[in-house]
């Protein structure tokens, strides 16, 4: 009998719901919770992030870049929603759809990204509500020739700091509509290319103006925060603006609290030896929630696929233990073209949800008593323990119990779907 069957991920399961329980960790409660968290997929790993707008030879793309030349690459919005189906079906656990702006559908008519409305997102609404799906937005300030400057929001340009600004209010309005319809809040989060590859003369005018042009897009009666769920994105550096990020994270964690939205977390934005896990208790004395974006920087802001390692493991940890799950909302931000963009999807997702149930199977009583009681010897042990204990047969258990596929036994799907579909794409 395969080791995924059904009699077998049972037998195993309850061997590990026994071990667990010696330790004093409920492995069915762990499930649940695992499975009710809201993952946000990225659309934007089935086309290698190139938008749905006609495309325009030579542009920047600020910085943001997926490498590779695996085939099957969706290429239009029909073609990314049948690939999205394919990896609902082998994902366990509550999903939601993370939309970028430049993925609208405007029927072939050239639309620019300060004029687009709810119609051009209709075939995604009309899909997330079939699926029971939430919808989060993202304005798409990049790839476009009014952000070839390197700057957007910052920029010194009047003309093109408007173009933008309407960019950021349309989209608030767009995500708006989605909460309305969908019934759940749509997060959106804001980040932008802006800064200069080296030293800067001036380092104040625009972030200055990065002030004004937020408080712009924010500041719109029309748009409730009970729907649209605001969040901006810092980094340390990007390609070709190594020197200079107009929105640093210092920038957006006080911007963040002084106009009440969130500040999101991306797993490879921050320097190699800093800790995103240790940011959470930092930040949410500070503000109610954070948006995180799971990724993986190899060496730098590479974007590779999320595995189960140990920078995302240690954020779900420290989420599990300050028992703030509640307050985060997760979002995968990864983006490669050289394996098969289903299977790219699919790993980063169940990594990151293996990384919260992993979180929730932490024996978080011991650990606090021997820290109460200067036990760090205990505390030690107990990490390392942690380590070796059978979750894997948690984690079937929990495919088993959302109807999803357990262990690598998608893979199958994944091949048959290549040989069908993305084959024929060439
Ligand atoms: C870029 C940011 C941002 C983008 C997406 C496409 O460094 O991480 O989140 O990856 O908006
Ligand atoms: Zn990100």
């Amino acid at each position: 009998m395969s080791s995924t069957s059904r009699p077998n991920i049972t037998a195993a399961y309850r061997l590990a719901r026994a071990a667990y329980a010696e330790r004093g960790v409920d492995t069915e409660s762990a499930i649940r919770r695992a499975l009710a968290v809201p993952i946000s997929l990225h659309c934007w790993q089935a086309d290698d992030v190139r938008g749905l707008e006609a495309p325009r030879a030579g542009l920047d793309s600020g910085g943001i870049m997926a490498t590779g030349s695996y085939p099957g690459r969706a290429r239009n919005g029909d073609e990314m929603r049948a690939d999205l189906d394919l990896v609902l079906k082998l994902l366990p656990g509550r999903q939601r759809l993370n939309l970028h702006a430049f993925y609208a559908e405007t029927g072939g008519r050239p639309v620019d990204r300060d004029e687009i409305a709810p119609a051009h997102f209709a075939a995604w609404l009309d899909w997330a509500r079939a699926r029971r799906l939430g919808l989060d937005f993202n304005p798409t300030y990049f790839a476009h020739p009014r952000a070839a400057s390197g700057f957007t929001l910052s920029s010194a340009d009047r003309g093109v700091r408007r173009f933008w600004i309407d960019h950021g209010r349309a989209c608030r309005r767009i995500a708006q509509h989605f909460s309305r319809r969908l019934g759940s809040p749509c997060v959106v989060n804001h980040w932008i290319p802006d800064g200069t590859k080296d030293q800067p003369a001036d380092r104040f005018g625009p972030r200055a103006r990065l002030v004004e042009s937020l408080d712009a897009i924010l500041d719109d009666a029309r748009v409730s925060p009970r729907h649209c769920v605001d969040a901006v994105e810092g980094k340390l550096f990007g390609l070709g603006s190594e020197d200079y990020v107009v929105g640093s994270h210092e920038f957006y964690y006080a911007y963040a609290q002084s106009r009440r939205v969130l500040p999101c977390l991306d797993l490879g934005h921050y320097h190699p030896t800093e800790s995103v896990a240790d940011k959470v208790s930092a930040l949410l004395p500070f503000h109610p929630r954070l948006l995180l974006h799971t990724s993986r920087p190899v060496r730098w802001d590479s974007d590779h696929v999320v595995i189960l390692d140990d920078a995302v493991r240690a954020l779900f940890a420290e989420i599990a233990r300050g028992g703030v799950l509640d307050r985060v909302f997760v979002a995968l931000d990864f983006f490669d073209a050289s394996i098969n963009r289903i299977a790219a999807y699919v790993v980063g997702a169940r990594a990151t949800r293996q990384a919260i149930l992993l979180g929730l199977l932490d024996p978080a009583r011991r650990l606090r008593a021997a820290d109460a009681g200067g036990r760090g010897h205990e505390r030690l042990a107990l990490l390392e323990q942690a380590k070796a204990m059978p979750w894997g047969a948690v984690w079937d258990m929990l495919c088993l119990r959302a109807g999803a596929p357990p262990a690598e036994s998608w893979l199958d799907e994944v091949a048959r779907y290549e040989q069908k579909v993305l084959l024929r794409r060439a």
